[in-house]
């Protein structure tokens, strides 16, 4: 695997790239073997030509889970093999280097090219990339096999337990809420580099009065003599800034930048320049490599109390979401990311949190340029057993996080992880240096847990920015008495502020609801409950603001989602404002009044 920059492919002077989504093969191996294509070498040929094995058609990206009508695909636990053809033109293999890159394989991942294993990668919802210019054969069609293992254990990311029933069965176990969806889930690319190349591009801008700056720095692969040069072009095409002294590190200032703002702060919402970087070949002076970056004037910055960006205070409203769709599961579909965001315009939303896990880039890329602010989560959801190996995965896990989002101008806070056992006195070192780990790749941003865990027990929240609390008042705790949600609401979010003196953000509270269900006067699981639930919360949150250190509120969820099967859930979670199918409830329209409400206020 190549420890680079994870750039994200993109077409230029000097770049090319070919989707390899599409149908690809797949196989499930027998489980009582469950290590037969390692053992029989299963990416030395086509799955096509194993004998004995059913090969069935899967799209990707998808999840594998729901596709079929067959509930051991649906329920797999361990690996499932992947394959197909692709063709390299005869021109590439003098280009320079051919790339693979995954935007998400759930869980771990093996990668085959022509029979040869080009890399492996552990952790769900990240990318990753390697060079395989010489496993190619140009000019000719070439394979790629992908074995993909599900398996969640007490040191993957997230944990999980693996049990075995009485019929001899595997069955996956898990303490989170929503369904354990695996697959290629995320586009897979083909691309090309030039020999000498951009690797990674790192900025950091900065705000202040009617200027900003842009600290840039850029990574390159190079053997030759090679000059960087950058320049920052705005929306119609005017150079604003540029470095063409061959520094591959500077600062370049604007002057009236237009500056990035949240949606419904400001009537443009979102601007982003590009900044161009170019290679130039110092003695012909011939292009080399082009990549355009986008980039997003804003600062962030915060005290024991506030919030702010671009020096205005921020009150965040939104909600947590999921990847999550009937059918695809947790496989990127462009029709429903856009739905989506739609939707999120729709109700005045300005923020959400990617629970539990990153979000595919695809869907960042919006929230950039619709100005939606993202509290980016790593994938270490209800961390449970604080295990050394684990404690370094979870690093792992920000640090590939934090290359693929650093300069994502929607990305305002990092979240370490959504509600682990954090009364544990274990929690308390482990956290420690996670947030550390944090803060030594970016100081820029705030970082937060997102806990559950009473205010007494904590061990966690002493070393973060900005405290977050889920709390199902109403709901896990006294179901059906709505009258005492105010008063735990604003004792609760009191609590958290006077001990850790930090801002403070109600990240989760909900009810299941189902659509269509009526019951006046209201009564739990249906529309009104959901409602009343919402208003006694608001009460909370109107009175809160007024203290000044409660700078957020999240609802659960936007939508409902698919979870493991539990009596608990019918047809999976239905906490959300919109349907699975992504139709507003009540409560959507019931939300929506409140968020374009608080919208008018700033
Ligand atoms: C919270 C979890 C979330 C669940 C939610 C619920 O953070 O993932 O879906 O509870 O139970 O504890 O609805």
């Amino acid at each position: 695997i190549h420890l680079g920059g994870i750039l994200f492919p993109k077409e230029s002077e000097t770049r090319q790239v070919i989707s390899l989504d599409g149908l690809w093969n797949f196989v499930v191996p027998n489980t009582r073997k469950p290590f037969e294509g390692f053992e029989d070498h299963w990416y030395k040929r086509s799955l096509n030509e194993l004998e004995d094995k059913k090969v069935i058609l899967m799209p990707v990206p998808s999840s594998y889970n729901d596709i079929t009508t067959d509930p051991s695909i649906r329920d797999h636990v361990g690996i499932v093999w992947y394959d197909r053809t692709f063709f390299v033109p005869k021109y590439w293999s003098d280009i320079g280097r051919t790339w693979i890159r995954f935007e998400s394989v759930s869980y771990a991942a093996q990668v085959w090219i022509n029979g040869q294993l080009v890399m492996s990668h552990e952790i769900g919802h990240l990318p990753f990339h390697t060079e395989i210019t010489s496993f190619l054969k140009f000019g000719k069609e070439n394979r790629v096999t992908v074995a993909c293992d599900n398996t969640l254990l007490a040191d993957t990311i997230p944990q999980g337990k693996v049990g075995e029933l009485e019929t001899g069965r595997l069955v996956q176990s898990y303490t989170f809420d929503f369904f354990n969806y695996a697959g290629i889930h995320r586009p897979v690319k083909l691309y090309t580099t030039p020999k000498n190349y951009i690797d990674d591009i790192t900025v950091n801008p900065f705000v202040q009065d009617n200027k900003a700056w842009l600290d840039y720095n850029v990574s390159i692969i190079k053997n030759d003599n090679i000059t960087c040069r950058v320049s920052l072009i705005d929306k119609k095409d005017n150079v604003v800034a540029s470095n063409l002294d061959g520094e591959t590190h500077g600062l370049l200032t604007i002057e009236n930048p237009i500056l990035w703002w949240p949606y419904l702060m400001d009537p443009n919402p979102g601007y982003q320049y590009n900044l161009n970087v170019e290679l130039y070949d110092q003695i012909s002076g011939v292009l080399i490599d082009k990549y355009v970056q986008k980039v997003g004037l804003r600062s962030l910055s915060w005290d024991n109390t506030t919030f702010t960006i671009n020096g205005k205070p921020l009150y965040l409203h939104g909600f947590g979401r999921h990847e999550d769709s009937d059918i695809r599961g947790k496989g990127l579909d462009l029709p429903l990311v856009i739905r989506d965001y739609n939707l999120i315009q729709w109700v005045g939303a300005n923020a959400y949190r990617t629970s539990h896990y990153p979000y595919a880039e695809e869907i960042m890329d919006l929230a950039d340029e619709y100005g939606i602010m993202i509290i980016d989560e790593c994938p270490a959801v209800n961390t449970e057993f604080f295990l050394e190996t684990l404690l370094a995965k979870h690093k792992v896990s920000l640090t590939e996080l934090i290359k693929r989002d650093k300069n994502r101008p929607s990305v305002v806070i990092w979240s370490a992880s959504n509600e682990p056992r954090t009364q544990y006195t274990q929690a308390k070192e482990y956290f420690k240096s996670v947030i550390e780990h944090i803060k030594s790749i970016d100081k820029t941003r705030p970082t937060t847990i997102v806990e559950a865990q009473s205010v007494n027990v904590v061990q966690s929240s002493y070393f973060v920015d900005i405290i977050s609390f889920n709390r199902y008042n109403g709901w896990y705790s006294n179901g059906g008495n709505l009258d005492i949600i105010p008063n735990a609401v604003i004792s609760e979010a009191k609590e958290w502020n006077r001990k850790f003196n930090k801002p403070v953000i109600m990240q989760e509270y909900g009810a299941d609801t189902l659509e269509g269900l009526h019951f006046e006067p209201n009564y739990i699981w249906s529309e009104e409950y959901q409602v009343q639930l919402m208003s006694q919360h608001f009460k909370a949150f109107d009175s809160l603001r007024e203290e000044g250190f409660f700078i957020g509120e999240f609802i659960w969820n936007f939508a409902d989602f698919k979870t493991a099967q539990t009596y608990t859930r019918v047809g999976g979670n239905k906490k959300g404002i919109f349907t699975r199918s992504r139709q507003p409830k009540v409560s959507a329209h019931h939300l929506r009044q409140r968020y374009w409400a608080l919208a008018k206020s700033y």
